[in-house]
Parts: C-alpha cells; sequence; structure tokens
C-alpha cells in the first residue's frame, strides 16, 4: 500500500483528492490545522468510517508555518508522495495578509521541501502552483498560457506562489528530487470555500430559489474572465503528474473562458425563473428580475490589481499524460446549481 501525506487535506482539492486515493488503495496521511471550531467538515464522513478512519487514514496536527513539525512528520511517516495542497489560497485576503501568505504559500514549500530531503529524498513532491501566477493580460498566447509563458503574477498570493514553484523546480535540479508543479486555473464544485465566487453565487441562488426577498446578491469585478473547470476532474490531473515516470511543470486547465457575469447568467439560466436584466457598466452594473433588483456591484470586492483574464492551453498534459476534463462550464454549473440544492436546501 502507497503512502501519500496531504497538507490541506481539510480544504477543496484536499478532500477530493484524499476520496480518490483512498478509492486507489493509498493509505492517506493528512496535516490538519489546530483551531477553536471544527475545520473538518469536508472529511468527517470518512471519518465517522471506522474501516477507513482506522487503517487508511491517519489525521496529525500541523502547519506548513512550523518547520519542526514537518521534519517530523516526514521521518516517522515517510511518504511515497507528499502532496502541497495546504495555502492561504484567497488572492483578496493575500493583500490583507501579505506578509502570512508569504510565509505559509512561499516559505512553507521550502520548509516541506527541506524535511523531504533530509528525512526522506525518494518521496515524490507535488506543488499546488496555480494560474495566478500569470497575471492577466500580460504575454496571454491565443489559445492560452502554457508551461513556457512568462510569469507576472498580479497579487501578494501570486508572488508568494511563484517562489513555491521557483523553489520546487529548484531541489529538482539540485537535489534531484522528484518535484512536480501543477499550474492549475481556477476549478470549483459544491466543497469550493463560500467566499470564492463560484461559490458565492451559487449558494446565493439556491437560497433565492427559497426566498425571494433575500438581500440582492453583492459583488465586486463582473467582467473578469476565468477558465473554470470542476476540481475532480483536476484533482485527477494531480495523480497523473506524479504517477508520470519524471517530474515536470504541467498546465491544467479546460480551454474555455467565460465572465463572472456569465457565470451569474448561466445559474439564472438554470434556475429557469427568468431572464436577468442587466443595466450600466463597471461600479454601476445591476441586474434585475421581473422588477426587482437582484444582483448589485459593491467595490470592497474589487482587489487592488486584478487578473482581468485567465485561459489556460493544457496541450501538454493532454498529449502526453492523456488527461481531458469530463465537465465543461454548463456541466460545472449544473453539478454546482444541483449540489448546492440537493445539500444546501436538503431538497
Ligand atoms: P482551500 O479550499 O482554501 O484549502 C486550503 C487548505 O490549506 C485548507 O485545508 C487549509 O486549512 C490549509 N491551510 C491554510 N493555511 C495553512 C497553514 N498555515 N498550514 C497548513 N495548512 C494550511 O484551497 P483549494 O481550493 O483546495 O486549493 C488547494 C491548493 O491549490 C492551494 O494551495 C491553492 O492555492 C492551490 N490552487 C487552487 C486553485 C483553485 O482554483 N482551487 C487553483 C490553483 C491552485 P483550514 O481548512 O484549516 O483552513
Ligand atoms: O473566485 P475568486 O476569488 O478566485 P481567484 O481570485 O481567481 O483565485 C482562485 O483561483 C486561483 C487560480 O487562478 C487560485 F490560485 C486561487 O487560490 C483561488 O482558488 O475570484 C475570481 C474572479 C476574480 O476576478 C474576482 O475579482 O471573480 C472576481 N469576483 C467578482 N466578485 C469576485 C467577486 N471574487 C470573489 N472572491 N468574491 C466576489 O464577490
Amino acid at each position: 500500500m502507497k503512502k501519500a501525506l496531504i497538507t490541506g487535506i481539510t480544504g477543496q482539492d484536499g478532500s477530493i483528492l484524499t476520496r480518490l486515493l483512498l478509492n486507489q488503495d493509498y493509505e492517506v496521511h493528512g496535516i490538519i490545522r489546530r483551531s477553536s471550531t471544527f475545520n473538518t467538515s469536508r472529511i468527517d464522513d470518512l471519518m465517522e468510517d471506522e474501516l477507513i478512519y482506522n487503517r487508511k487514514l491517519f489525521l496529525h496536527h500541523g502547519d506548513l508555518t512550523d518547520s519542526s513539525n514537518l521534519g517530523s512528520l516526514i521521518s516517522t511517516i515517510k511518504p511515497d508522495i507528499v502532496y502541497n495542497l495546504g495555502a492561504q489560497s484567497h488572492v483578496k485576503v493575500s493583500f490583507e495578509v501579505p506578509e502570512y501568505t508569504a510565509d505559509v504559500d512561499g516559505v512553507g514549500v521550502l520548509r516541506l521541501l527541506d524535511a523531504i530531503i533530509k528525512h526522506s529524498p525518494d518521496t515524490r513532491f507535488y506543488q499546488a502552483s496555480t494560474s495566478e501566477m500569470f497575471g492577466g493580460v500580460y504575454n496571454m498566447p491565443a489559445r492560452g498560457y502554457t508551461e513556457s509563458t512568462p510569469f507576472h503574477p498580479r497579487s501578494p498570493y501570486g508572488v508568494a506562489k511563484l517562489y513555491g514553484y521557483w523553489i520546487t523546480k529548484n531541489y529538482r535540479e539540485a537535489y534531484n528530487l522528484f518535484g512536480s508543479n501543477g499550474i492549475l486555473f481556477n476549478h470549483e464544485s459544491y466543497y469550493r470555500g463560500e467566499t470564492f465566487v463560484t461559490r458565492k453565487i451559487t449558494r446565493w441562488c439556491a437560497k433565492f430559489l427559497n426566498d425571494r426577498s433575500i438581500k440582492p446578491l453583492q459583488l465586486g469585478n463582473l467582467n473578469a474572465f476565468r477558465d473554470w473547470g470542476h476540481a475532480e476532474d483536476f484533482c485527477k490531473a494531480m495523480i497523473m503528474i506524479m504517477n508520470h515516470d519524471k517530474p515536470d511543470d504541467w498546465v491544467v486547465a479546460t480551454g474555455e473562458t467565460h465572465t463572472v457575469k456569465e457565470f451569474v447568467n448561466k445559474c439564472f439560466e438554470w434556475m429557469n425563473i427568468g431572464k436577468l436584466e442587466w443595466r450600466g457598466d463597471g461600479v454601476n452594473q445591476r441586474a434585475w428580475l421581473d422588477g426587482e433588483l437582484v444582483v448589485k456591484v459593491n467595490e470592497k470586492f474589487f482587489r487592488p490589481s486584478e487578473v482581468d483574464v485567465l485561459l489556460g492551453d493544457s496541450t501538454k498534459i493532454r498529449s502526453i499524460l492523456k488527461w481531458k476534463p469530463e465537465y465543461d462550464f454548463n456541466s460545472l454549473v449544473n453539478n454546482m446549481m444541483s449540489m448546492e440544492l440537493k445539500y444546501h436546501n436538503k431538497i
């Protein structure tokens, strides 16, 4: 039985990857942070299953800011693979806590790599790199960003992740470590954090279907384009990257890009309760349904510097590893909206 250690096991991707690995008969170890309230809701069902929890899933307290903790976990577990998914992953929040974001998302990667080189040098290492490192309109090829497009991050988060990307490459070159970067574009699901834009929209829609008198949905930049895929497809790509015979860097993306406004429209289409009427632009954009204001822009959700467009060209992973996403934009929205209603509203 192979052993995987996952940082960020309580997050969207960590919880989905854990299920995939358990189904492939891995022993999964996860690092969780101590918190004053429960923070394991995405994996609670696994912890309740005694057969899984006592034999195949092991949780350890830890933190990417604590090198002594990472060193002892790596030396005692000696995992075959480490998936480093732990991060302060919210772009807007990174402008408010830039130093903390650099510590966790940048130096945290170095701490983990260093622990591996010292205590378990044959361990394979996956780094959760991101399309945020490209930064938007800069140098974007017509078919989207590739592994060889120059980076230009536009947030403290993007800059910290760029350090993580390069230090992974450096340890590969300097110490012959099997370290791979997955440069993943936005991926979503019902398990996405509630403050990311897609989940914020689908949650609001589910509430609106139950109660038409709720406050309008307040959003920031409606004109940003994102290459949105489904998190399950993207976690499958992570496993393929780590099963490949050599370490490398891989763009993972759907190759379709849509605006936040299109995402809102698509959710309303799914609800089948009428078409939104949009008026105004920029800060003054608003949408009405049957004469009622339902969506408005609130400047507080704007970022000091925005990534206007993200589109990925994932030709490399599609041709070499034969990765192909099952979900497109339509089926992603369908899946998120139906899960939202099924679980959130219990229908
Ligand atoms: P997420 O839902 O925000 O999960 C982040 C995870 O990191 C959580 O388990 C969180 O723990 C943990 N974490 C936060 N700070 C930590 C620290 N100091 N030490 C240890 N763990 C810490 O993020 P996600 O969407 O699953 O993304 C997974 C990874 O992929 C992240 O590194 C993200 O930056 C990267 N990424 C995501 C996307 C995307 O579209 N989802 C795209 C590209 C790259 P708590 O639950 O205790 O907060
Ligand atoms: O959902 P978002 O917060 O995701 P963002 O900033 O693209 O970052 C996510 O994807 C990255 C990969 O490219 C990951 F690395 C990162 O960890 C994270 O998972 O915002 C998407 C877009 C932005 O342009 C934002 O300005 O939606 C816009 N937006 C408009 N209104 C909003 C809102 N974003 C949020 N979070 N909340 C809003 O009300």
